[in-house]
This record gives structure tokens, C-alpha cells and sequence, in this order.
């Protein structure tokens, strides 16, 4: 058994009056908020690609990230080593779930087989450490955008040839997924999109995408795979234009392409904000249609236009995505995977422990937050007499579609010119401030 973190006692509920940041001041995995506790909202999971395998570099910088576990070669041993040290930080920190890529987990071989036989081998290992250790996978996926073979994309390259090596990958990334109980399967279209039109045939690529996906759907089918598939938004980075842009353009291409039943979405936080839109908009455009599978929880930096990957640390946001959480009734087979890296600077191995510190404790007080402000009751009263003149009989009918324009044009003559009410966003505003 490893010891990376020997020197670092398991992280503890210790409440907001303690002084030792190796502790959870909001976070009390066992605490009941509505019923259930805090660690079933919450279900946390780490990224194995953040937390083992990026060294912190920058596109102006070399990796400054200590890891002394890890002797930086492509081996066997070395990816086993990592695993393992893995396992000892998710046990430390007390995270029930971890997600990864293939090639986070194992090296990529110089063939196919032996990229299949490489993950093969680690698989038996995340097995074992999983029910040793009581974890779950939320979900595993492929990577499809590191190599240069994918440097016009994968399921949507002009190649056909490059679309037949992310099949494969995609088949064993799913079996391996399958092997190890994973909850779901997510699809990041990381170069599935263009750098210009010029060279681009997007009805083309769009229609070998949804093949691609039928494809995954009809493996999981063939292998007994029954976790859910899920796709994440992200408008841009690396390429230009993503077609996987942003909820409403994945839940339309979904829905054109026949794949709403089997795909939810999973929705990041810094990809909301590079998409233009806030994390609210972007989760109850996926609630609104029942597609709101699971969430990876970091945020950007305002005013920086690309993927920062920060630790999500902002009491408002989280308040807001665990209101959308909890409005839907809570995660079913997603969570809270933390897609957030270190900042450069916080380079030490303890690092790892302050971060999803971090995280954990600022999602624990957006979860009481949310709470409070669900019982307490306002705003919900607000909107529901905002809206109350659609529970007249007349309004009924409209949403059911059973109201006509001559109807209609004849009730606007009998009640004459609509009276006016405040939208009172100030007053809502602060209501949510002293919750917080
Ligand atoms: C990239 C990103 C990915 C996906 C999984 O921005 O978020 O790490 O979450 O491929
Ligand atoms: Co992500």
C-alpha cells in the first residue's frame, strides 16, 4: 500500500470556528439537509486527470506540480503507482467518486491492442482499489483530443481512418467503464468542431458524429453497459467552434439525431461561462428537458476568456447550481466531479487537500444556502404569483393548447389595456444576500 500523504491525517468535519485547514469547516458528510445527508447531494468525485496528472504547466510555463510518486516515465509500474496514490487521496479526503480518460489511467501503446491490453492492466488494478476501498467510478471516457491524430477531430475528422481509431478507443473506454460499474459514460467534444469552414463539411461531420454515438449506444447495449451517457457543453477550446456548444445546441442535436433517451448532460461550470451564458441558464436549460445528468464543478476567473479550471471556491454559484440540483430532485447517477486544477503556484502535494477543501466546503455551504432559501420560501412565492394568471381557466387552456387567437383577441377587447407588476429583481436580490 502506498503512503504519498503518511504525513496528512484523514480530512475531518471540524465546523467554521476551526483553525486548521486540513479540516472541513461546512462540509459534515452526515449531516441531513432535507432528509438526506450531505454526502448523497453532494456525491463528489475527483478528476484522476487534475489531480495525478497535471503538472500545473502553462502555455508560458513548465510543470511546477510536486509529485514524487510519479517519475514522470510512461511505464506500467509508474501508472500503477498512480492509481494507487490516487486511491490514498480519495480515502484521505473521504470523495466517494473519481472519473478519468483512458489515457490518464494507462499509457497509450504503439498499437491499439497494446493500448487495450495497457488499460486492460490497470483496470484490474482501479477494480480492486475500488472495492477495497469503497469508491465508485461516476464515469470514465475517452481521450479523444491529445494525440495529433486527432488534430481535426475524432468522431467528426475528414478521415475516416482517424473516425475508426476513436471507435476503437471509445470500445474500450466503455468495456473498461462497463468492468469497473462505472455510473456513466460522458462524450467531451474537445476537437469535435472547426477551426474554419473553409476546410469543413459541418452537415457532414455533424451526421458522422450521431453515427458515432449510435454506435457507442448500440456497444453498451451488446456489452450490458446500463450507465448513462452523457454529453458536455463546451463552445470553444481547443478548436474555434465546438458543435457540442452549449446545452440548448447538444439537447437539439440529441434530439434530431433520436439520442434523448440515453443522453443527459453534463454541465461545467467555465464552459457556461465561455459559452456566454451563466451556470443557472446552462442547468435549467438541461432541467427544462429532463436532461440534467451530472455537473463538473469548477468555475473561470471573470474577465479571462478560456478554461481556467479553478477549484469553484464562489458561494453564489454554488448556491445556484444546488438550487437547480435540488429542484430536480437531486443527482440520480451524477455528482459533483471537481474538473478543476491547482493554480500554478499551489504546487505542493498538500495542495491537493486545500483545493477540494476548497470546493467541498464551498458546495456544502451552497447546499445549507440552497436549502434555506427553499424553506424559508419566498422567492419560490414570488414566481409562482408571478405567474398565477396562467392557473385560471383560461390559462389552462392556453398551455394545453386548446385556446384560439380568436379567443384570445376577444378576452384582450373585454379586460382592455393589461395592469403592470414590479419584476422586483432588487428586492429578490437581496433576499438571496441574507440567506448567504
Ligand atoms: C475539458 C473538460 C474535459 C472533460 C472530459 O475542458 O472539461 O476534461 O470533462 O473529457
Ligand atoms: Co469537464
Amino acid at each position: 500500500m502506498s503512503s504519498a500523504f503518511a504525513n496528512i491525517e484523514p480530512i475531518r468535519y471540524e465546523g467554521p470556528d476551526s483553525s486548521n485547514p486540513l479540516s472541513f469547516k461546512y462540509y459534515d458528510p452526515d449531516r441531513v439537509v432535507e432528509g438526506r445527508p450531505m454526502r448523497d447531494h453532494l456525491r463528489f468525485a475527483s478528476a484522476f486527470w487534475h489531480t495525478m496528472r497535471n503538472g500545473l504547466g502553462d502555455p508560458f510555463g513548465s510543470s511546477t506540480a510536486c509529485m514524487p510518486w510519479d517519475d514522470g516515465s510512461d511505464s506500467i509500474e509508474n501508472a500503477l503507482r498512480r492509481v494507487e496514490v490516487f486511491f490514498e487521496f480519495l480515502d484521505r479526503i473521504g470523495i466517494d467518486f473519481y472519473c478519468f480518460h483512458d489515457r490518464d489511467v494507462a499509457p497509450e501503446g504503439e498499437t491499439i491492442e497494446q493500448s487495450s491490453e495497457n488499460l486492460s492492466i490497470i483496470v484490474d488494478r482501479l477494480e480492486k482499489l475500488q472495492s477495497d476501498g469503497g469508491k465508485s467510478l461516476l464515469w470514465g471516457t475517452a481521450c479523444l483530443f491529445m494525440h495529433p491524430r486527432y488534430m481535426h477531430g475524432a468522431a467528426t475528422s475528414p478521415s475516416i481512418e482517424v473516425f475508426a481509431h476513436a471507435a476503437a478507443q471509445v470500445k474500450h473506454a466503455l468495456e473498461a467503464t462497463h468492468r469497473l460499474g462505472g455510473l456513466g459514460y460522458v462524450f467531451w467534444g474537445g476537437r469535435e468542431g472547426y477551426d474554419t469552414l473553409l476546410n469543413t463539411d459541418m452537415s457532414r461531420e455533424l451526421d458522422h458524429l450521431a453515427a458515432f454515438l449510435h454506435m457507442a449506444v448500440e456497444h453498451a447495449e451488446s456489452i450490458g453497459f446500463k450507465g448513462q451517457f452523457y454529453i458536455e457543453p463546451k463552445p470553444k477550446e481547443p478548436t474555434t467552434h465546438q458543435y457540442d456548444s452549449d446545452a440548448a445546441a447538444c439537447l437539439n442535436f440529441l434530439r434530431q439525431h433520436g439520442l434523448l433517451e440515453r443522453f443527459k448532460l453534463n454541465i461545467e461550470t467555465n464552459h457556461a461561462e465561455l459559452s456566454g451564458h451563466t451556470m443557472q441558464h446552462e442547468l435549467k436549460t438541461a432541467i427544462a428537458a429532463d436532461a440534467l445528468g451530472s455537473v463538473d464543478a469548477n468555475m473561470g476567473s471573470p474577465g479571462i476568456g478560456w478554461d481556467v479550471d479553478r477549484f469553484p471556491t464562489d458561494i453564489y454559484m454554488t448556491t445556484n447550481v444546488m438550487l437547480e440540483v435540488m429542484s430536480m430532485g437531486g443527482f440520480t447517477t451524477g455528482g459533483l466531479n471537481f474538473d478543476a486544477k491547482r493554480r500554478r503556484q499551489s504546487f505542493e502535494p498538500v495542495d491537493l487537500f486545500h483545493a477540494h477543501i476548497a470546493g467541498m466546503d464551498a458546495f456544502a455551504r451552497g447546499l445549507l444556502v440552497a436549502a434555506a432559501i427553499r424553506e424559508d420560501g419566498r422567492i419560490e412565492e414570488f414566481v409562482r404569483e408571478r405567474y398565477s394568471g396562467w392557473d385560471s381557466d383560461l390559462g389552462r387552456r392556453i398551455e394545453s393548447g386548446d385556446a384560439s387567437l380568436d379567443e384570445l383577441a376577444a378576452h384582450a377587447v373585454r379586460s382592455g389595456e393589461p395592469s403592470m407588476e414590479s419584476g422586483r429583481q432588487e428586492m429578490l436580490e437581496s433576499i438571496i444576500n441574507s440567506m448567504i
